[in-house]
């Protein structure tokens, strides 16, 4: 289904533009129901639906098209799971991070994200900001997070109430402060980018089109540049089977604790 070059600039940047093969008729109905419809009714402001393939068997539909799990297939040599779809309405901003930092495996990279655009998408509506060749760095854990001196010495530790013992005692995860230490993540990935003057590239894709993301590789939201338009798309995220699973994020201690995704079925 691919080509060898194609497959060699996954392996060499991180990413693949491909035509997914899903009709326009699923993708206007996504659009129509969750774009306009849950994400507008949500009333806060959100820009994003988690896991609407619950309730939409178009959102299931994109997530679990049948040319995608091909080519993930080809791409990784081995069978590529569903577990997470994200639906937008608008462009995310999300500041630059890999996906590694969410959702690893073992053997790591095991993972990765199919963006699909539900609209035209170009450089004034949000696109997808990504760094080609990026996911070749080594995985940026918390603790080199917290080893940068200045980084470290804004961590919040974990939180002590009762609750936390509780779960402790339990022999449960403990929780430590991630939200609140997250964005420290975003800063050190921030002067790396600088450090190392990567080079950004925006996936301005058409209606149809798919972003494949490499785990690993750094990418976010570019600035919505016309705050007037919309940017209606829909990420789905895989893991590979043959592999364990863990959320880096609340492996905090260095502990990994490996979890069962909930598959898109
Ligand atoms: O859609 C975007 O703007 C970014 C999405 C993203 O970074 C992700 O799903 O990991």
């Amino acid at each position: 289904m691919l080509s060898a070059t194609q497959k060699q600039q996954f392996a060499d940047d991180g990413y693949l533009v491909i035509d997914p093969q899903i009709d326009s008729a699923t993708l206007d109905g996504v659009r129509e129901r969750i774009g306009n419809g849950l994400l507008l009714a949500d009333g806060e402001g959100n820009s994003r639906t988690q896991d609407a393939w619950k309730l939409d068997p178009g959102v299931r539909d994109i997530a679990l098209a049948p040319t995608v799990e091909a080519i993930l297939a080809e791409l990784h040599g081995r069978k590529a799971r569903a577990f997470q779809t994200l639906n937008f309405r608008v462009g995310t901003q999300q500041p630059v991070h890999s996906d590694t930092i969410h959702f690893n495996s073992d053997p790591a990279g095991c993972m990765c994200g199919v963006w699909v655009a539900l609209e035209d998408i170009d450089e004034n509506n949000g696109a997808v900001v990504y760094y080609p060749g990026s996911h070749k760095l080594p995985e940026a854990r918390m603790a080199e997070v917290f080893a940068e001196p200045d980084l470290g010495a804004r961590r919040a530790p974990p939180p002590q109430g009762a609750m936390t013992w509780v779960r402790r005692l339990a022999g449960r995860n403990p929780v430590f402060a991630t939200a609140r230490n997250y964005p420290l993540y975003e800063e050190y990935i921030a002067r790396l980018v600088c450090r190392l003057e990567l080079k950004p590239a925006l996936a301005t894709i058409r209606k149809g089109q798919a972003f494949i993301w490499a785990a690993n590789l750094l990418h976010g939201g570019s600035i919505t540049r016309d705050p007037l338009r919309t940017r209606h798309s829909q990420v789905t995220h895989y893991y590979f089977e043959g592999a364990r699973y863990h959320r880096p994020l609340l492996n905090e201690d260095g502990k990994v604790r490996y979890f069962k995704p909930a598959w898109i079925v």
